[in-house]
């Protein structure tokens, strides 16, 4: 900053200086002419790294988001006034509560009975009677508020306006010209200091008020001391409490002008440029413990921010970002849309023709989930971490019979680990709640949850048994520990998570019933979610999807307990248990069943968004074209029943699944319609609708599912490359075995590949039906050129 005042005011600075410039805390003279015009802005970043419009957002839908993990704000980027709605990841309705059904348990043998009496319909409406959580219906993530900012007397339209989110320093920017003045406002969220930072800078004096409210029950502001500070509590729900308190607070600093009180809000007079900094915290510590200071946190938040100053916040903040964003770099080619502004080409409905949108879209769902999931925050929600209603849909909580599972789905594979530690505290956590689930509920050992959690980690069944009766939840997410290590085969981190595995196991090898047909082990009440069968209900015994999970629940825990050197008697117990799971079955018209039974065909729904029985196929591998190529083509002939186009999150699902089938065709005309006006919104949220932000992690992945997959110790290289991505490249993706894959591909084949490992050991290469075995040496890559593999 010195360096840059030191030329004066009449030098001409580098773009990167005027961008460091305008971040000083003390006054500087910034010439006007050197702040950027709304078509320079433009320039800034190219159409792969970058959301931009040509006006503020008028809708919710078409804001720009940022985020820590913890705290988060949409960015409307408006003129006169602006609008950042702002979220903190621990404010949900409620307070701690145990929904469990004290009838549960002694209503669960006769649930059972009458399913394998074939009475389904009856056992549904006992289940709905007795054996569903109190109350029904989960907690619900809130908004804090809305930061307001007005330029008061400025009047007229504004001009060479643009706003944008550089994905890439993970900073907002609005510019516009008002009045005869050259406005630019940066929004970003800071990791380091828990703060979202807000920087505006005229290029003349201007004046501006400041204000926040809240939707929140007896919220209220006080503005003083260049500070305002907003306390509330929050909202009961469904007969549960709100037993959180919550601070936000937002504090001023001002270059060349003065602060002031102005009722409840603060009024800047003369600045060259303002500062805002804005924490926000709430009393929630754990699920059981709401004894938090959030008015002492936030003060020590914007006190901390305002000692480390603008400059430097937003230089560790991109540079937080860019240690994780810049691992992985895409490159599907580009044409001339590219340089439209995002709405347009979402509009344009033309992904075939616009391979950098499929860019743009990946590299978006890379900052999302940075933005909505870091070490010390809650995990990603139905919404991220961005959520402006106070009912919000389907309570933007986790639910866990795809959707939170798909919010990480891209994570491993695009190297972003770290992203996952919210999701592995959330299972230890569940792991408590769930162990009181089990035993009072089933009298099992163990832990178990059920299809939804909220913040308070309520594990009993709810909603409605058509929905909420499936036990599989914990199980599924308990896939994610697996991955995790596999990933990055970390004994360590093995063992700490292997008691978690051991007791979403130990709760099926209590719970799992013979079925009187067959003599499998089945679950037992279950369903296949949420699809109702033909005869009249969703709850059943062993639906496929729940006999996929514990077959790797299973096998997992097993393998874990075996490289752990541990429970040698229990991983028998497991192998005996999953040797006798119901297996996958071909039904008559082709298909890998649904259900025990063969219903697929008279299901009232063929085309049902959850594809839960593909599960097996994607995102397990246990259904595999090379392994068990008839149940694979079995999965293929359900998914073509199916259809293509069902809602966001369900599109994606069957992106990434034709991707396992290695159709590349098939799997990118869905990501077009993903990508499309129909599943996306102007800010590139993904529509179920309404906004839901799975499909976006889904469709991550799908992107990167289609380049490379790995199995175990093997790799496949461009196993659906579609031929609307000639030529391009990836470096950095991740694959099982701790393994960085760089693919460079000409004219729709490989051109060269590049594999390095920070551990020893052999891998299989295959690209189609060629492969070869190579040794990973840590410090050494591996080259592989050609259709040939042949080793450089
Ligand atoms: C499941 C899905 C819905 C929706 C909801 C949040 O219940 O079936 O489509 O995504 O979760």
């Amino acid at each position: 900053m010195t360096e840059l005042s030191a030329k004066g005011p009449h030098a001409s600075p580098s773009r990167r200086e005027v961008l460091e410039g305008v971040g000083a805390t003390v006054a500087l003279a910034v010439p006007a002419l050197v702040l950027p015009t709304g078509a320079e802005a433009a320039m800034s970043a190219p159409g792969e790294t970058r959301l931009w419009y040509r006006q503020p957002a008028k809708v919710w839908t078409e804001a720009l988001p940022v985020g820590n993990g913890r705290l988060g704000a949409m960015v409307f980027g408006g003129t006169t006034g602006e609008r950042l709605q702002l979220n903190e990841d621990t404010l949900w309705s409620g307070g701690p509560y145990d929904p469990v059904n004290p009838d549960a348990r002694a209503t669960l043998p006769e649930v059972r009975r009458l399913i394998d009496a074939g009475a389904f319909a009856e056992a549904q409406t006992l289940a709905n009677a007795r054996l569903m959580g109190v109350p029904k219906t989960q907690m619900a993530y809130q908004p804090v508020g809305d930061l307001l900012l007005e330029l008061p007397g400025a009047a007229g339209e504004a001009s060479a306006y643009t706003r944008e989110l550089d994905l890439d320093a993970a900073i907002a920017t609005t510019s516009f010209t008002l009045g005869g003045t050259r406005f630019r406002r940066e929004v970003f969220a800071s990791p380091g200091e828990q703060v979202i930072a807000v920087h505006m800078v005229g290029d003349r004096p201007f004046d501006l008020l400041v204000g926040l409210t809240s939707p929140q029950p007896g919220a209220g502001v006080i503005a003083a001391g260049g500070m305002l500070t907003l306390t509330g509590r929050n909202a009961a729900r469904a007969g549960i409490a709100g037993k959180l308190r919550f601070a936000a607070r937002v504090r001023i600093v001002a270059d060349g002008g003065r602060v002031a009180a102005d009722g409840e809000r603060l009024r800047v007079t003369g600045a060259r440029s303002v500062t805002l900094l804005v924490a926000m915290g709430t009393s929630y510590r754990r699920f059981d413990d709401v004894g938090g200071d959030p008015d002492a946190a936030t003060l020590a938040a914007v006190e901390g921010a305002v000692r480390r100053g603008f400059a430097r916040l937003r230089s560790d903040a991109t540079a937080a970002h860019r240690a994780l964003f810049r691992r992985v770099k895409l490159d599907l080619g580009r044409t001339a849309i590219a340089d439209r502004p995002t709405d347009e080409r979402v509009l344009a409905d033309r992904a075939a023709a616009d391979p950098a949108l499929a860019t743009l879209y990946f590299n978006y769902g890379r900052y999302l989930l940075i933005a909505s999931s870091r070490p010390g925050s809650q995990p990603a929600n139905l919404q991220g971490i961005w959520n402006a209603e106070t009912s919000p849909p389907w309570e933007s909580k986790y639910t866990v019979n795809i959707n939170t599972e798909m919010n990480y789905w891209p994570a491993e594979v695009t190297a972003l680990p770290e992203c996952v530690a919210p999701l592995v505290q959330m299972v230890r956590e569940l792991a408590i709640t769930g162990a009181r689930t089990a035993k009072t509920m089933y009298g099992a050992r163990g832990w178990v949850c059920h299809h939804n959690t909220d913040l308070w980690r309520a594990t009993a069944p709810i909603d409605g048994a058509q929905w909420g009766l499936w036990p599989t939840g914990g199980a599924w997410l308990c896939t994610h520990l697996w991955d995790h290590y596999d990933y990055s085969r970390d004994l360590e981190f093995l063992r700490s998570v292997y008691p978690l595995l051991h007791g979403a196991a130990l709760f099926f090898l209590d719970t799992l019933q013979t079925d009187p047909k067959t003599g499998a082990l089945v679950t037992n009440p279950s369903l296949s979610p949420e699809n109702v069968h033909p005869k009249g209900a969703s709850i059943c015994a062993g639906p496929a999807m729940d006999m996929q999970i514990l077959r790797d629940l299973f096998d997992q825990t097993g393998k874990a307990a075996t490289l752990l050197g541990t429970d040698a008697a229990f991983v028998a117990q497991l192998a005996a248990a999953r040797a006798r799971l119901a297996p996958d079955k071909i039904g008559r018209g082709g298909q890998l069943q649904e259900w025990q039974a063969d219903w697929d065909a008279d299901a009232p729904e063929q085309r049902h968004r959850h594809v839960s029985h593909l599960y097996g196929l994607f995102p397990s591998e246990q259904i595999d074209l090379d392994t068990t190529p008839a149940l694979a083509n079995a999965a293929r002939r359900s998914l073509e029943i199916r259809g293509d186009e069902s809602t966001g999150w369900a599109t994606a699902w069957r992106a990434n699944l034709w991707a396992r089938l290695r159709d590349g065709e098939h799997a990118h005309r869905i990501l077009a319609y993903l990508l499309g006006p129909a599943r996306t919104y102007p800010n590139l949220f993904d529509a179920h609708p309404p906004f839901q932000i799975d499909g976006n992690f889904g469709g991550t992945r799908a992107i990167a599912e289609m380049l490379m997959q790995s199995r175990s110790d093997e790799i496949l290289l461009l196993p659906a490359l579609p031929r609307a991505w000639p030529s391009g490249s990836i470096t950095g993706l991740r694959a099982r075995g701790a393994c960085v894959v760089d693919v460079r591909w000409e004219a729709g084949t490989l051109a060269e590949a590049v594999l390095r490992s920070t551990i020893p050991g052999r891998r299989r290469i295959r690209l189609g039906d060629r492969t070869v075995d190579v040794t990973l040496v840590p410090g050494r890559r591996v080259r592989l050129r050609g259709a040939g593999l042949t080793q450089a």
